[in-house]
């Protein structure tokens, strides 16, 4: 019977990027304490309450999902930026591009009676247009209640992000995140996973889902429509920044305000909305050689 490897929450983040590179998931226990736990159940439950559920056997007809979690959670802002996390996501896509970025936010709560969802690779929704060598995500799943076998722990096949793209697991070769309130599962985008089937009467199984993907990719959640610039005013400049508020490249997703006549705000950087004049990361090109020499990569 496969099985996830468990990190404890002081672990070091090259054990991390090693179990990554092997398995393609892992689980880090109780890196969440258990107040914060319960701040965040308060913020998402208003919004849990409503029937959000999807609309066909991959959104799962008895599960509900709901987004735009960092404009209407202080408690997923605090797990977006998690430093650990932030540094595994870091390292794991630095050699595929010049940064990352936060590209999906979701709770995801599957109620009893929910059947097991369909084996994917994520890295499907951008049509399989990307070569394999490429590895777009490092995503996140925070269990919000435990996750057990019977209530929905979701499916992950060790390894498999190795495997040929037609290959199926045998069952004994599906792992399940099972994991306490608190703890943090991560996985790649390449690995296959799904939800897991929940066979219990009575209990919802509930995980929050942050997804961090390549910066020069377009994100799967809309941030700037999620979160938009109006909210975004009152957040860190961090998590403006994580969000897509910031450049990607010396010129990838500059802005120019429309209102601005005086040129100052002419293709700058979108961090420049809510502070003035900000100079960003990409700001300086060393040499225009240098940039024609990536170009042609
Ligand atoms: O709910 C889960 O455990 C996994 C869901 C998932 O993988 C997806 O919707 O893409
Ligand atoms: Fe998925």
């Amino acid at each position: 019977m496969a099985s996830l490897k468990h990190l404890n929450s002081d672990c070091s983040i090259d054990e991390i990027l090693s179990l990554l590179e092997s398995d393609a998931g892992l689980i880090i226990d109780n890196l969440m304490a258990s107040e914060e736990i319960d701040k965040l159940n308060s913020e998402l439950s208003p919004y849990l309450e409503t029937d959000s559920y999807g609309r066909d056997d991959f959104t799962g007809f008895k599960t509900k999902r709901i987004g735009a979690l960092i404009a209407r959670s202080d408690s997923c802002r605090k797990l977006a930026l998690n430093e650990k996390i932030n540094k595994v996501s870091k390292e794991y896509l630095d050699p595929f591009g010049d940064g990352y970025q936060l590209h999906f936010t979701s709770a995801v709560c599957i109620g009893p009676g929910e059947s097991k969802q369909i084996l994917h690779r994520d890295r499907g929704i951008w049509g399989g247009y990307l070569p394999r060598k490429v590895e777009p995500l490092m995503s996140t799943i925070w269990a919000v209640t435990d996750f057990t076998r019977e209530n929905g722990a979701t499916q992950i096949v060790p390894g498999s992000h190795k495997w040929d793209k037609d290959r199926l697991p045998n069952e004994d070769e599906i792992a399940y995140a099972e994991m306490t309130a608190g703890s943090v599962l991560l996985y790649t985008g390449t690995v296959l996973h799904g939800g897991g089937e929940n066979i219990t009467s009575s209990e919802a199984r509930t995980g929050v889902f942050l997804h961090y993907a390549l910066n020069w990719l377009r994100q799967e959640e809309n941030q700037y429509l999620s979160c938009p610039p109006e909210i975004a005013k009152n957040l860190s400049p961090e998590i403006r920044s994580l969000i897509g508020y910031s450049k990607g490249g010396y010129v990838l997703g500059f802005y120019s305000d429309p209102n601005d006549k005086s040129a100052v705000y002419e293709s700058v950087s979108p961090e420049n909305m809510f502070e003035a004049e900000v100079d960003d990361d990409f700001s300086l090109l060393p040499n225009p050689e240098e940039l024609v020499s990536k170009s042609n990569k």
